[in-house]
Formats: C-alpha cells, sequence, structure tokens
C-alpha cells in the first residue's frame, strides 16, 4: 500500500514537473520600447493575438522601456532573456555594420519603394544577415519616414540646421548623417529624448510623425519640418538559436504572424497619416510642408565614400539596396 502510494504521488510530480517544463516553453517573451498604442506595439500587439489564436503559444508583451532602451532591448533578446522584439532597426548598428543601408539617407521617396525593395531580394538578405550577430530577422514593419522637429527655429533648408543639438538615435550612422548636415548631435535612446526635450538639454530630434503625436512631442517642439530624410523600418527579430529549436511548424507559423502583424502595422500607419499631421498642427506646431530637400540631399551626397559603409558586405549590400531602389 506504501509503495503504491509513493507511487501515486512520484507520478503526479512527473506530470506536473512536465506540464510545467512544457507550458513554460510556451511563453514568448516580447518587448517593445514604446507604449502602448505606438507604432511598434500595434505590431506587437497584432501579432500575440495572431499566434495566441493559432497556437498554444501565450506572448508575455514587455512595453514602455520597462527593459530600458532598443539598445538594452536587443542584449537582453542576444542572451535570449528576452525572445523577441520589433526594434527599429537603426539601433541594430552596434550589432551589425550591414543594418547601416536601411537607414541610408533618402533611398526611398515613397512606401511603395520601401515595399518593393525591402520585401525584394536586398530585403531578404539584410534579414539573413542579422544571423551574424545572433537574431532571426521575420519581417519589417515601420516607423515610418523621419521628420525633424525642434524648437529654435523653422528649418526650411539645411543651412538652418547649422548648430542645432539634435538627438539622435544611437546609431554611427545617424550621429554622422547628423554631423554632416551641420546639427550638434546628441546620441540618446528612447524615451530619454522626451525628458531631454524638457529640460531643453537638446534643440530638437527627428522622427516619424506617429512619434511625434502618440508622444506629444508639439509639448515641447515648435517647428516642425517635413524632410522625410531616412525611411525607418522595425527589424522584428528573434533570438536565433532558441528560434531553431523550435519545431518547423513553428518557426513556420511565427514568422507568418510576425508577416502578417507587420503588413497590418504598416497599413495602420499609413493610413493614420493624415490624421497624425493634422493633430499636430491643431496643437500649435508650426509645420514646414516642402522643405528645400534638395539642398539636404545635396549636402550628403557622399556619405557613402565615410569609413562607416567601408566594410566590404556592407558596401556591397548598399550597391544592391541603391540599384533596386532606382528600378
Ligand atoms: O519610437 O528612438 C527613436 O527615435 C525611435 O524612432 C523610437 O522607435 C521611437
Amino acid at each position: 500500500m506504501k509503495i503504491r502510494n509513493s507511487l501515486i504521488t512520484i507520478a503526479f510530480l512527473m506530470f506536473f514537473l512536465c506540464a510545467g517544463y512544457v507550458w513554460a516553453g510556451q511563453v514568448i517573451k516580447l518587448a517593445v520600447v514604446t507604449k502602448p498604442g505606438s507604432a511598434q506595439n500595434i505590431c506587437a500587439d497584432k501579432f500575440r493575438k495572431l499566434l495566441e489564436s493559432r497556437s498554444d503559444y501565450k506572448v508575455k508583451m514587455y512595453q514602455g522601456a520597462s527593459l530600458g532602451t532598443e539598445t538594452d532591448i536587443l542584449k537582453k533578446i542576444q542572451t535570449n532573456d528576452v525572445q523577441m522584439g520589433v526594434i527599429t532597426s537603426a539601433v541594430f548598428d552596434a550589432f551589425l555594420p550591414d543594418v547601416r543601408v536601411l537607414d541610408y539617407p533618402f533611398l526611398f521617396e515613397s512606401y511603395d519603394q520601401a515595399d518593393r525593395v525591402l520585401d525584394g531580394a536586398p530585403g531578404q538578405e539584410l534579414l539573413r544577415r542579422l544571423e551574424k550577430a545572433g537574431f532571426k530577422g521575420l519581417a519589417y514593419s515601420e516607423n515610418g519616414f523621419r521628420d525633424l522637429t525642434n524648437d529654435r527655429r523653422p528649418v526650411h533648408k539645411v543651412e538652418d540646421v547649422a548648430g542645432l543639438k539634435i538627438r539622435v538615435m544611437e546609431s554611427a550612422l545617424h550621429r554622422e548623417l547628423w554631423k554632416m548636415l551641420g546639427a550638434a548631435p546628441v546620441s540618446l535612446g528612447w524615451p530619454d529624448v522626451v525628458t531631454a526635450m524638457k529640460q531643453k538639454s537638446i534643440d530638437g530630434q527627428e522622427n516619424p510623425l506617429s512619434v511625434i503625436w502618440s508622444y506629444k512631442l508639439y509639448k515641447t517642439q515648435k517647428y516642425l519640418s517635413l524632410t522625410r530624410h531616412v525611411y525607418s523600418p522595425h527589424l522584428n527579430v528573434a533570438n536565433l538559436e532558441w528560434f531553431k529549436s523550435l519545431p518547423d511548424a513553428d518557426q513556420k507559423l511565427i514568422r507568418q504572424c510576425m508577416q502578417e502583424a507587420a503588413s497590418y502595422q504598416k497599413q495602420w500607419n499609413r493610413k493614420n497619416m493624415a490624421f497624425f499631421l493634422a493633430g499636430i498642427k491643431k496643437n500649435g506646431m508650426i509645420v514646414d510642408e516642402s522643405p528645400d530637400v534638395a539642398s539636404f540631399r545635396n549636402r550628403v551626397a557622399k556619405i557613402q565614400s565615410l569609413p562607416l559603409f567601408q566594410d566590404q558586405d556592407t558596401q556591397e549590400l548598399l550597391k544592391q539596396f541603391l540599384a533596386a531602389a532606382k528600378q
């Protein structure tokens, strides 16, 4: 009797241990730096809903800088403390120089062009190269085209940028770009930027309309110039080793759900652009809707010859991107 009871107890324990193990394996930690309702979160949330409705996975979201900056999140994905993220492409700069091709200034003029290149061979090649840094690239969603805001003066042409303290992302490319444009760039992770603007330790920053709107930047920034200098995608990634350890069918499902979520998010972003702009104007920002973009473009025409792009692999990929963008 005693032995039988012990056996039953052991069997129960084993069952709960296994069940617990299997269940724990199904929780995916997914991080975005922005707060609910922002561009990254729309994609992450859609992904969570899609995956949970089609499988037993549970997606645990970390939002609103609870894990630090996007650079901090990427480090956590590399160590598999977090499995997935929807992350602004520029901050991959320190992890993999090839990623600089995405934020190359004035690479794209339209969404169609961006979609064609990113969904085409060059974009897919870049997603594969992320494996060199331990990431599985799953899809591109977007922040959108980046515009300049500041609290000092209207900026119409590149000369107006001279000396402005502009916050830039934690990216060597963005730092060099703003130096070339004449600014005094200050590297800062999001969302410390919002505090820096309130404290007036910077004059301006650059982000797409969705971010200017959702973070109410009109409260600290008087002027907006629609410079559209960089198309800013998100790279939606997973820890490579973790991803490869999943059954093939699950890998396929996760990729599929993330691709659907990314398309949904891009449509959301584009559909709302006019709404964001109207809201920004209504809140008193002075908007230059057609700045002298050619003056900006000319100033950075030689950026390709900077040491930033000296790495052979990066050079070759940049050529592919530039050629595909022209087609
Ligand atoms: O959403 O750091 C930045 O400027 C990024 O665009 C960030 O994703 C804000």
